[in-house]
């Protein structure tokens, strides 16, 4: 509506008439949590601004806007910004500013981002190689099985013949399927669900296996990691690096592209991702399906004995396409990171010193925790699993360190956001291909500084980095399709340019804008001296600024799953009921479990914290005293060992939260 509207002063204009544009109103077109900070950015001068309900127009709200920023370095825009965080009613409503802007709509609710994280995650489900898409969990979008004759090796194996390399998922907009990029996006998802496992237990996204009992999010992974075991070597270990076909398919549907695909050859990156995400995929399959987890750790430890045996990157200075081949090339010339996160998975998984060993030799070789991971860079990944790991023997000294790197780059990147327009924190040299997922893996960085801190501003930060994403930005576009008002509708991505619907398959996010126009459109349509963020353009051929890929979604899926419950924001200061009016105690997860389980709980205020549990027979079988903790959320590990360290036997316990004089208890199930 907006667009028509504004193509008609468009029209005026040329025709004479002295109408002004409306001033953009930028904001989250999802929209925001009752009990959160919550700003609009217009780019014209205007004093205030006006929230009003979406259904009948009325004003409910409003304040002043004032200048932010001037000529923001990004995005070249002058932005004026309204605060209206105290103004926590449920319901849809868009904001009006002074004179003559309207933005899209928007709503304030409790667990507003629910379906941004189940569309996210759905988008993998899309991507599945090798099976039927079928209209109970597709429609429309239902297609046929592909690339069933996966895979021939590829010359520079030097293996001969066809080796079963079906399943997985497509890499992005083509059809290839990459160890490496696998490996940070099976290691995102994979850690959001260990990391936080109430706010990704859900099983009703309607995917294969949904309503089976098991989160989705585990369901939809198990698919990438079943095709991932297929792509190991288990005569030494090594891990193929990619199935591809020689060049990119045509703009074709999946079933359509028959052209032959090749296993190329192994290398040392995709050997320590492997390793890595098998590694933790042991800890988080093990309490819903044992064997399972034993095949992934097995294959972990082969790959870290291929990696100790080549000691040197495989191949020499990396994977390089060999002529002839011209499909993702995933280049990365150093593989410690990678060796570094499979030795912190493997160490935090097994408890071998070998692993820990090498992790405490070697973590400070490519410094702690300074950027944002990437598929190239996974030092970060390693910190991340070391400082929030549980095993015995972990060295508190290094975990310090790595939680004030940890914290420290989350403050600058606070500072950053706080001083760039619509807050995101990133500087114009950031936007670079796939810009969208940089904002979004320092999102997560931030969600873990407020986790380790618990600081609320980082928290803030990392929220605002998804508001960007969801709208609040030079665009006022949601860059996830089918989300939000207005969204992209031409993405680089051949299923949805092949499939004859007009709407693109949702939930997939664009690589968002590119300063370094890294394509023949972007080139076509901007320049050097155009403001970075501005550098996108919703074209099926921009693949450099439009392409989606499955290591931009699973960020994607973390930081919108993490802000997908109330629990987030449960310690929020602000005028209002914030803090739970009583002690609230969660149901703990996973559970039943086997190894260990989180239990969660709310404090109203300070206060002094006991644990206790207790058998079926009601003698105490552990206590442990936290002390004094303040108000808000918290959450305890407990390894089904006696306060002694003996194991306990399997069976169904209680536990007992005390906090100060009033307590609150549920039931749990140990399956050793
Ligand atoms: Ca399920
Ligand atoms: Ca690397
Ligand atoms: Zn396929």
């Amino acid at each position: 509506m907006l667009q028509q509207l504004r193509n008609v002063l468009f029209q005026l204009i040329i025709l004479g008439f002295a109408a002004p544009l409306p001033a953009d109103v930028f904001l989250d077109q999802v929209g925001y949590p009752a009990v959160s900070p919550k700003y609009v950015f217009v780019s014209e001068a205007a004093d205030s601004f006006f929230l009003k309900d979406a259904a009948t127009n009325n004003t409910l709200y409003r304040n002043q806007l004032s200048l932010f920023i001037a000529n923001d370095p990004a995005t070249g825009l002058t932005l004026y910004r309204g605060d209206f965080s105290d103004f926590q009613a449920p319901g849809e409503y868009y904001i009006e500013a002074d004179g003559s802007g309207v933005s899209h709509p928007f709503a304030i609710r409790d667990s507003v981002y629910l379906e941004v994280y189940k569309k996210a995650l759905k988008g993998f489900y899309f991507q599945r190689c090798g099976m039927d898409l079928v209209g109970p969990y597709a429609a429309p979008y239902y297609r046929s099985q592909c690339h069933l004759a996966d895979g021939f090796y590829h010359s520079t194996t030097g293996q001969t013949g066809f080796r079963l390399t079906t399943g997985g998922w497509h890499d992005a907009g083509d059809y290839g399927k990459y160890t490496v990029n696998a490996g940070i996006s099976v290691g995102t998802l994979l850690m959001a669900y260990e990391e936080f496992p109430d706010r990704f237990a859900r099983d009703d996204l309607n995917i294969p296996g949904s309503g089976n009992g098991i989160p989705d999010i585990l369901d939809e992974v198990r698919y990438q990691l079943e095709w991932l075991l297929k792509m190991r070597d288990p005569g030494d270990g090594g891990v193929y690096f990619k199935v591809t076909r020689e060049n990119f398919a045509p703009y074709i549907m999946p079933a359509n592209d028959t052209a032959t695909r090749y296993i190329y050859e192994k290398s040392s990156t995709a050997a320590g991702d492997f390793a890595a995400m098998l590694a933790r995929a042991f800890r988080v399959y093990l309490p819903f399906d044992s064997l399972f987890a034993q095949d992934c750790l097995s294959a972990a430890e082969s790959a870290w004995s291929y990696l100790a045996a080549h000691p040197s990157i495989v191949p020499p200075g990396g994977f390089h396409n060999p002529p002839g081949t011209n499909t993702g090339e995933y280049g990365d010339g150093d593989d410690r990171d990678e060796r570094l996160w499979a030795a912190a998975e493997l160490f935090i998984s097994t408890g071998n010193s070998q692993y820990h060993n090498y992790y405490i030799s070697h973590y400070t070789q490519q410094g702690l925790i300074s950027g944002q991971m990437g598929w190239p860079n996974v030092q970060v990944m390693a910190h991340l699993a070391y400082l929030r790991g549980q095993q015995a023997g972990i060295n508190s000294a290094i975990q310090n360190a790595l939680r004030n790197s940890l914290t420290n780059y989350c403050q600058g990147l606070h500072n950053l956001g706080n001083g760039s327009g619509f807050h995101a924190a990133m500087v114009p040299n950031d936007y670079y291909w796939g810009s969208n997922a940089v904002l979004l893996n320092r999102a997560i960085l931030l969600i873990f500084g407020f986790e380790e801190s618990g600081e609320t501003a980082l928290r803030d930060a990392a929220l605002d980095q998804l508001h960007y994403i969801l709208g609040a930005n030079a665009h006022n576009l949601c860059f996830i399709t089918g989300t939000g008002e207005l969204s992209p509708l031409h993405p680089h991505h051949r299923p949805s340019i092949a499939d004859g619907i007009v709407d693109p398959i949702p939930g997939l996010l664009a690589g968002g804008p590119n300063k370094y126009l890294n394509d023949p459109i972007l080139q076509a349509n901007f320049t050097s001296s155009t403001p970075a963020a501005l550098c996108y353009i919703d074209h099926q051929e921009s693949y450099a600024s439009n392409e989606i890929a499955i290591n931009w979604n699973a960020p994607l899926v973390f930081v919108s799953g993490y802000f997908s419950t109330p629990d987030p924001f449960m310690g929020l200061i602000l005028p209002g009921e914030n803090f739970p009016e009583s002690l609230i105690l969660d149901q703990n997860y996973p559970n039943p479990f086997n190894g260990s389980t989180v239990i969660r709980f709310h404090l109203p205020f300070r206060d002094q914290i006991t644990l206790q549990i207790f058998d079926q027979l009601g003698r105490r079988v552990f206590e442990e005293n936290m002390g004094m903790m303040p108000a808000g959320a918290h959450r305890v590990v407990w390894d089904g060992t006696s306060g002694r360290g003996e194991p306990l036997a399997s069976g169904i316990y209680y536990y007992l939260l005390r906090a100060g004089t009033t307590s609150q208890a549920r039931k749990m199930v140990y399956l050793r």
